[in-house]
């Protein structure tokens, strides 16, 4: 009796080899590779926008207009990044069976190479699973994650620029004179062909786990913004058709200890001058002035968004009927601050081309109400293309830089 396979046991070893090299081949790395860097992009960019809002640089100041585009950038950011979960899953699957080798690295260029991938992965996961803690409104590190996501981006976009030049041979010979997928080295040396029937189905299956999943996530999350998935909300905390007044809260007025400041009687607007000079307000003086209507969403870091119609005094009407004219405020910023005693967000600072807007607002209606104490009551920041943790609630101060 023979030991050796029969011919048909032969064929299907081989042809499960070769569709398992199929998938762990390097033309499909790269093509997986590619999506991710292009998510990476995206997500690299508009992150650094709403970076760019919250630490204003006086070179590249964000604009005002069009109001709701921080709803576009932010809801692109956090799309994109849930995205490259599983692409990121899907490419580290892919080259597995390339990690473990001996020798482990061949020459410099292949250490440098390997070296890199440590802050490219480790920081991708970091990057990815601290987003999407964030997305659901759970915070295990509190104040670290900004600063940490910010840092952790820059490491990975550095070694991703490393990791793609030492790639740039490789890309060349895929994507250059030879197809990808028709690379005799990824074949093998048995030569079998893995243009049979076989050849697609696993590549097929990791590319349908990759469109599922991102799709997936993004239809549970999307509904955060996009009111028509809103039942499909599963993964978002918060959905824009819940909450008092019809749209989310993120910091109650109990969390803050601000649940009295407009019923107590005892409400004072503080404005401050250049000179330092104090001038209070009450809440009939802001009731007095003359009062607009301006629909504008809030647009939170988290991804959630609302649209609301909001109805106030410009902020440039408050500082005039308390005596800063326009002259006085030439290119100064204004910090707004609130009745908040602890935690983080209380106040923010209104950049100089953002203050004299008519549609720079301190409101005190949302939705045709009064504002609803988690909404800020009585009097609350709301200005065009602003990230949400910048609309300060429960206004106390203001303050002319
Ligand atoms: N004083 C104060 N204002 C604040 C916050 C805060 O914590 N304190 N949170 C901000 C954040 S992160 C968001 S997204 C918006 C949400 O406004 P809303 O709760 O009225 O929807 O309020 C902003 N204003
Ligand atoms: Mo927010």
């Amino acid at each position: 009796m023979s030991t050796r396979p029969t011919p048909l046991a032969e064929f299907e070893r081989r042809r499960a080899a070769a569709e398992a090299r199929e998938v762990h081949s390097e033309g499909f790395a790269a093509q997986l590779g590619l999506a991710l860097g292009a998510a990476f992009a995206i997500c690299f960019l508009t992150g650094l926008v709403s970076h760019l809002h919250q630490h204003p640089v006086d070179w590249l100041p964000m604009p005002a207009s069009p109001a709701g585009l921080y709803r576009i950038t932010q809801g692109l950011h956090v799309v994109t990044g849930l995205a490259a979960i599983p692409l990121l899953l899907a490419k580290l699957y892919v080259v597995s069976p390339q990690l473990p080798r001996w020798p482990p690295v061949d020459d410099v260029v292949d250490l440098m190479a390997r070296l890199a991938l440590l802050p490219l992965v480790g920081g991708s996961l970091l990057l990815l699973f601290s987003g999407a803690a964030n997305i659901a409104s759970w915070y295990p590190w509190d104040f670290f994650f900004p600063v940490g996501h910010w840092w952790a981006a820059w490491m990975v976009m550095g070694a991703l620029i490393v990791h793609v030049a030492l790639q740039v041979p490789a890309l060349r010979r895929l994507f250059g004179r030879e197809r990808p997928g028709h690379d005799p080295a990824a074949l093998g040396a048995d030569g079998v062909d893995g243009a049979g029937d076989g050849r697609g189905v696993t590549r097929r299956g990791v590319i349908a786990f990759v469109a599922g999943a991102a799709g997936i996530l993004t239809l549970l999350t999307a509904g955060q913004t996009f009111p028509p998935l809103r039942a499909l909300t599963a993964l978002a905390p918060r959905r824009p058709d819940i909450g008092p007044q019809g749209f989310p809260v993120n910091r109650t007025a109990r969390a803050a200890g601000t649940e009295d400041l407009s019923t107590d009687g005892e409400y004072r607007l503080v404005v401050v001058g250049v000179d330092g000079s104090e001038r209070s307000m009450r809440l009939e003086d802001l009731e007095a002035l003359e009062q607009v209507t301006h629909e504008l969403p809030i647009a939170c870091v988290e991804g959630w968004s609302a649209s609301v119609l909001w109805r106030g005094v410009p902020l440039a009407s408050v500082l005039s009927a308390a005596g800063i004219s326009a002259s006085d405020l030439d290119g100064r910023e204004v910090r707004v601050g609130s009745a908040q005693v602890r935690g983080l967000y209380g106040s923010s600072v209104v950049e100089p081309h953002v203050v004299p807007r008519g549609d720079c607002l301190l409101a005190l209606e949302a939705n045709g109400e009064r504002l609803h104490p988690d909404h800020g009551a009585p009097l609350r920041l709301i200005a065009p293309n602003r990230p949400g943790v910048l609309q300060t609630k429960w206004v106390t101060r203001l303050e002319v830089l």
